[in-house]
C-alpha cells in the first residue's frame, strides 16, 4: 500500500533557542520543541519523570467525599464491591483497588461484568449481587460517569455508588456519593488524562494519606497503573509519563505476580519495555474477556503467589491462543470474501457478513482488514437472532456519522469517531452495505483513503552515532503524544546486499555520504523493486538497537521506502 509523507515543521526560532541551552542535537531539538517540550525546564522534567511532581490527589473534585464515604463503610464494617469494565484498564484498576481495601478490610468483593451477557459499564447484574451479599457501596472503576437510571436504581436499593472514571460525562450526570474525573469541567485536577486505574490510584493515595499508611502501601501498585496507561492508549504526557516510567521501572524490578507469571509464560526475557508490556498483557486479558470471562484476569492481578498467578495466566494464555486463532482465519476468510467479489475490490468501504464468525473477534478482524484494504470497514457477524458487529475507521473520517446515516436499515448502534458498532435484521445486511457504501463515497476525502506516516525530522547517517540513540532511549516509556520519533533519511544508495529474509521481510545495506547502516522492513518484500533499481532512495525508519551473537548495533527499522525525487 503507498503511503503519503507528512515531515512535521517545527517553529525554527523555539528549536534554535531550545538547542542553544540543551545542547544536544538539532534534529532532536526539533523533536521535542514540537512535543511542546520548548523550554530547558520543560525538557529537564520530561528527561527526569520524578514522583514527587506527581499532583497532589485532593485537587480533584470530590475526593473529600470518596474518601469519607469509603471510610466510614471501613468503620462501620459495611460490605464493599469494587466493580470495573472487562479490559485491561478496568480489570488493573479493580486488582488495586481491592487489593489495597483487602489488606484494612475484609468485607470487599469484586465484579467484573460479562462482556456478552451484561456488556460494558455498570450491570443491573452487577447491582443484584451486590443487594444479595448485603452491599451497601460499590467503587466503580473505569465506568460509572454514565450510568444514570442504574445508579439511581442502586441508590434506591440501599446501595451507595463512589465512581472512578476518565469518559467523558454526559449533561446529566449519576447520583452518586463521589464522582472522580477529571474530565468534569468543573473539576480543578490539572492533569485531564489519567486512566481509569491512575483516577482509582489517586483515590488510594489520598486514602493511605489519611489513614497513616506509607507511600510503599500505595506505589506498591503503580505497575499495574504502567499497565493499564499503556492498554488504555492515554497520551503519554505529564502524569501518564511520570506513572508508566516508574511502573516500568518496578516491573523489571519487582513485578506484580500476575505480570510476572505472564512474562514467564510469554517467555520474553529482556527487560520490557512498554510495547512489550502491551503486547504481552493486553491481548491475553482481552482474550479473557472476549472469548470467556474478564474475572480472572482480576484473579490474576491480585494473587498473593507467583504460583497462584501462573494458574490464571495460563488460562488467559489459553483464551489469547484461541483468539488468535480465531482471529487469523476470519481475517483470511474476509480478506477472500472480498477478492472473490471484483465489484467490492474497488469499493471505498467494507461491510462483510458471516453468520459463523466470533463475535469476539470482529473488532480485530475489522482492524486487520483494513491493513489490506485502507478505507471505513464493517465486520458483522450473528449474534442471537440477529447480525451484529464491529466498524473501524480510517483517520479522518467519522464513523459514527456515515453509520448513523444509515439508521433506516439499524436496530440498534452507537460509537464515535474512530469505531462504532451496531445491530440489524441479517437480511438487511446488503441494504445496509450499498447505503454505508454510498455514504462514505460521498463524504469521505480522497486523502483519507492513503494511509500517512507523519515523520518527525530528516537526519543524516552520520547523525547516528552516540549520544543522538541514547538520547532517544530517554525519551522513552514512548505511546500516544510521545510516539517513537520516525526519522527520514535522502539519497541513501543501496550497497547491493539488500536481500530479502524469509521472502517477506526487507533485509537492507544501505549507504550514505560513506556511512552504511543496516535495517530491516518486516512485511515490505514488495518494495525490494524500489531498492534493487540502484537509484539514489529516501528511506523512513525509527532506531533500533539489534543484539547478534551478543554484539549490539544500531539497526534502521524502515518503514518506507521511495527512489529519490
Ligand atoms: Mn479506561
Amino acid at each position: 500500500m503507498e503511503k503519503r509523507w507528512t515531515i512535521i515543521q517545527d517553529d525554527k526560532t523555539r528549536t534554535a533557542e531550545l538547542q542553544a541551552s540543551l545542547k544536544i542535537h538539532p534534529a532532536l531539538c526539533k523533536i521535542l520543541s514540537q512535543r511542546g517540550l520548548d523550554t530547558f525546564e520543560k525538557a529537564k522534567e520530561f528527561f527526569r519523570p520524578e514522583l514527587d511532581r506527581l499532583h497532589e490527589p485532593w485537587l480533584m473534585k470530590d475526593m473529600d467525599l470518596a474518601v469519607e464515604r469509603i471510610l466510614s463503610a471501613i468503620d462501620n464494617e459495611e460490605r464493599i464491591m469494587v466493580f470495573g469494565d472487562y479490559d485491561v484498564d478496568g480489570t488493573t484498576s479493580v486488582a488495586l483497588m481491592y487489593s489495597f481495601l483487602k489488606k484494612i478490610h475484609p468485607l470487599v468483593d469484586f465484579y467484573i461484568p460479562h462482556r456478552y451477557r451484561e456488556g460494558y459499564g455498570v450491570s443491573k447484574a452487577g447491582i443484584d449481587q451486590a443487594k444479595s451479599t448485603g452491599t451497601t457501596l460499590i467503587i466503580a472503576l473505569d465506568c460509572g460517569i454514565k450510568s444514570v437510571e442504574l445508579i439511581t436504581y442502586a441508590k434506591e436499593i440501599g446501595i451507595d455508588f463512589v465512581v472512578c472514571d476518565h469518559h467523558l460525562p454526559d449533561a446529566e450526570l449519576p447520583p452518586a456519593v463521589a464522582i472522580l474525573n477529571a474530565k468534569q469541567a468543573d473539576c480543578g485536577y490539572p492533569y485531564k488524562e489519567l486512566c481509569g486505574c491512575g483516577v482509582g490510584f489517586k483515590l488510594i493515595t489520598a486514602m493511605a494519606e489519611v489513614l497513616g499508611l506509607p507511600f510503599d502501601d500505595v506505589y506498591e501498585y503503580v505497575d499495574l497503573v504502567a499497565t493499564a496507561i499503556a492498554a488504555d492508549i492515554v497520551p503519554l504526557t505529564g502524569e501518564n509519563r511520570i506513572l508508566a516510567f516508574y511502573g516500568l521501572k518496578k516491573v523489571n524490578e519487582n513485578p506484580n505476580n500476575g505480570i510476572k507469571a505472564l512474562w514467564e509464560l510469554a517467555g520474553l526475557k529482556k527487560e520490557l519495555k512498554i510495547e512489550n508490556l502491551v503486547f504481552m498483557i493486553a491481548p491475553r486479558v482481552n482474550a479473557a474477556g472476549r472469548m470467556d470471562d474478564a474475572r480472572k484476569a482480576v484473579q490474576l492481578f491480585v494473587a498473593e503467589s507467583v504460583e497462584e498467578a501462573k494458574e490464571y495466566a495460563t488460562m488467559l494464555h489459553d483464551d489469547n491462543s484461541d483468539r488468535r486463532e480465531a482471529d487469523a482465519s476470519i481475517t483470511e476468510e474476509a480478506l477472500k470474501l472480498i477478492a472473490d467479489n471484483p465489484a467490492w475490490i474497488s469499493n471505498k468501504s467494507t461491510v462483510l457478513y458471516q453468520s459463523h464468525w466470533h463475535k469476539g473477534v470482529v473488532g480485530i478482524v475489522a482492524s486487520r482488514v483494513i491493513e489490506t484494504y485502507f478505507r471505513p470497514t464493517i465486520i458483522l457477524t450473528q449474534s442471537g437472532e440477529y447480525a451484529a458487529g464491529s466498524a473501524r475507521s480510517v483517520p479522518g473520517f467519522n464513523l459514527y456519522e456515515a453509520v448513523h446515516a444509515c439508521r433506516e436499515h439499524l436496530i440498534g448502534y452507537g460509537g464515535h469517531f474512530a469505531a462504532a458498532g451496531m445491530t440489524l435484521h441479517a437480511d438487511n445486511v446488503d441494504a445496509f452495505r450499498t447505503k454505508f457504501e454510498e455514504i462514505v463515497q460521498s463524504t469521505i476525502l480522497p486523502h483519507q483513503l492513503v494511509p500517512e506516516l507523519v515523520i518527525d525530522a530528516e537526519i543524516n547517517f552520520s547523525d547516528i552515532r552516540d549520544p543522538f540513540y541514547k538520547i532517544i532511549c530517554q525519551m522513552e516509556p514512548f505511546g500516544p503524544e510521545n510516539l517513537k520519533p520516525l526519522f527520514i533519511s535522502r539519497r541513501v544508495m543501496d550497497t547491493g546486499h539488500s536481500t530479502l529474509v524469509k521472502e517477506q521481510h526487507l533485509r537492507v545495506s544501505l549507504m550514505q555520504n560513506g556511512i552504511t547502516m543496516y535495517g530491516i522492513g518486516f512485511n515490505m518484500k514488495e518494495k525490494m523493486k524500489v531498492v534493487e533499481q540502484g537509484l539514489p532512495m529516501d528511506v523512513v525508519y525509527r532506531i533500533d538497537e539489534n543484539e547478534y551473537n551478543g554484539v549490539k548495533s544500531l539497526q534502521l527499522k524502515v518503514v518506507d521506502v521511495r527512489v529519490s525525487v
